[in-house]
């Protein structure tokens, strides 16, 4: 995208600089800077959003095994997900059939392209989709959107002798009953720039007579931030409403554009990136983001940090275990931890230190996916004393764990077996005063 696409560059030279961090740290966040500024993202945006990744720069702490560089690339990666909107995933299934869209806009801001790409979109997704021209304005309007849907294989509705859109769209609706689990009006388009006010006001009377399910708000990425006041007004005037921008392809401004209706708390569901019907794609602002800066490397990067974090937890599980307090509840942490390390346990394994967790083939050690989840049921089903003593655990208190947890005795024995082993194993190692200095010293652990 143009404008923000030297965004990928800035992370490459920041993370290949040599010279000091702050140094590096400075000319990062100008580069940030003259992207988003060039992209016409509000000055006031940029600035704010600088002061908040220096102060998180500052503030937070990289894990240990990360280097400062990566950890600050996370921290910018957040903070833009943030301006163009957050985290958040707007749902894009009709929750009801039939549901209707009614799509408004300034003239020429892509609602007829847009309809039709809508319908296609929906199309693949294997709903029956109606279109309705309710544009009475423009010439040619029927035709177009005739065509269109012709070519999408959407249903379609329209009255080319018809002048006032609220009939059509009345008709047009009850026409399609039946025949379409989504349906969507165009609508004609009024002039921009100044002109918001006559077009909320025939968004309104279109959507009063209609009522319809959804309005979405067409805007082109051209805009730019200007974009800023037509989406606060929209976004006041419509509690159903969610925004669509167009031509993210063919503008510079498009930064401008998407950061300035994020900051307006709408709610941007799709945006156009061409002229084909197949050029719609929801608006996801991390993976968007994560594209802009460069998703591959990104996402391997990413991924390790998080996988860092919880190393950090698991270390510390492990520490107190080696220091000789072991009990249940800390089998609990350190199930836990494994367990969240999900997929990520794969990259686990590249961090030195950590392919070694406890330096012994035994089988009683190796704990599998399904085995993880039950023993955490197992462990929540017992009393603090057992918690805290796992040697009083007799067999009539496994079968009682048993009932509880929704599991057999035999694997509650088999857990406390586990619990029994992973003590004996540290008893071992700590007879060993090599050893146990050595697994200290891979764990990062003080002796
Ligand atoms: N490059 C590009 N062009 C687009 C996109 N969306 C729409 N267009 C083009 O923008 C022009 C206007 O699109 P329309 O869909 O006719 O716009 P409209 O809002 O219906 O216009 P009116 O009905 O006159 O108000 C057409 O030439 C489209 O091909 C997009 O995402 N990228
Ligand atoms: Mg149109």
């Amino acid at each position: 995208m143009p404008g923000l696409e030297s965004l990928r560059e800035a992370v490459r030279r920041f993370l290949r600089s040599s010279g000091t961090y702050e140094k590096a740290v400075d000319s990062f966040i100008r580069d940030i800077q003259r992207a988003l500024i060039s992209s016409d993202v509000n000055v006031k945006l940029v600035f704010e959003l600088s002061k908040r990744i220096r102060e998180r720069a500052l503030k937070e702490k990289p894990p240990p095994g990360a280097g400062r560089r990566e950890w600050l690339v996370k921290i910018v990666y957040e903070e833009l997900a943030k301006l163009f909107g957050g985290g958040g995933e707007p749902e894009l299934m009709p929750p009801r059939k039939p549901y209707t869209i009614m799509l408004v806009g300034v003239q020429g801001s892509g609602k007829t392209t847009t309809a039709a790409k809508l319908a296609y979109y929906y199309k693949k997704k294997g709903l029956r989709v109606g279109l309705v021209a309710a544009d009475t304005y423009r010439p040619g309007a029927y035709d177009q959107l005739r065509q269109l849907a012709e070519q999408v294989g959407a249903s379609f509705y329209g009255e080319p002798g018809e002048k006032d859109p609220v009939k059509i769209a009345r008709r047009g609706l009850r026409d399609l009953q039946g025949r379409a689990d989504i349906i969507i009006i165009d609508t004609a388009g009024r002039h921009g720039y100044g002109g918001e006010e006559a077009l909320l006001k025939e968004m309104r009377d279109i959507a009063g007579a209609v009522k319809p399910d959804e309005v979405v708000l067409v805007i082109d990425a051209a805009m730019g931030q200007k974009a800023y006041d037509l989406a606060r007004r929209f976004h006041e005037a419509t509690p159903i409403g969610s925004i669509i921008v167009t031509k993210l392809d063919g503008t510079a401004k498009g930064g401008g554009a998407l950061s300035a209706v994020a900051a307006t708390g709408a709610t941007i569901k799709f945006i156009g990136t061409g002229e084909k019907i197949e050029e719609l794609e929801p608006f996801r602002p991390k993976s968007f983001v994560g594209r802009l800066l460069g998703m591959g490397d990104l996402e391997a990067l990413l991924e390790r940090l998080e996988a860092l974090e919880h190393t950090e937890k698991l270390q510390k599980t492990m520490g107190e275990m080696l220091s000789g307090r072991i009990n249940m509840r800390m089998i609990y942490e350190q199930i836990q931890q494994i367990s969240k390390l999900g997929p990520l346990r794969k990259v686990l394994q590249m961090i030195p230190g950590l392919s070694l967790s406890l330096p012994t083939d035994d089988e009683k050690l190796r704990i599998t996916e399904e085995k993880m989840r039950k023993w955490l049921h197992i462990i929540e089903s017992m009393t603090y004393e057992e918690l805290d003593k796992p040697e009083i655990i007799d067999r009539s208190r496994m079968r009682r764990i048993a009932i509880g947890s929704g599991t057999s005795p035999e694997e509650v024995r088999e857990l406390v077996e586990y619990y029994k082993t992973v003590k004996r194993t540290i008893k071992q190692i700590k007879r060993r005063k090599g050893l146990l200095a050595k697994l200290q010293r891979q764990l990062g652990i003080p002796e």
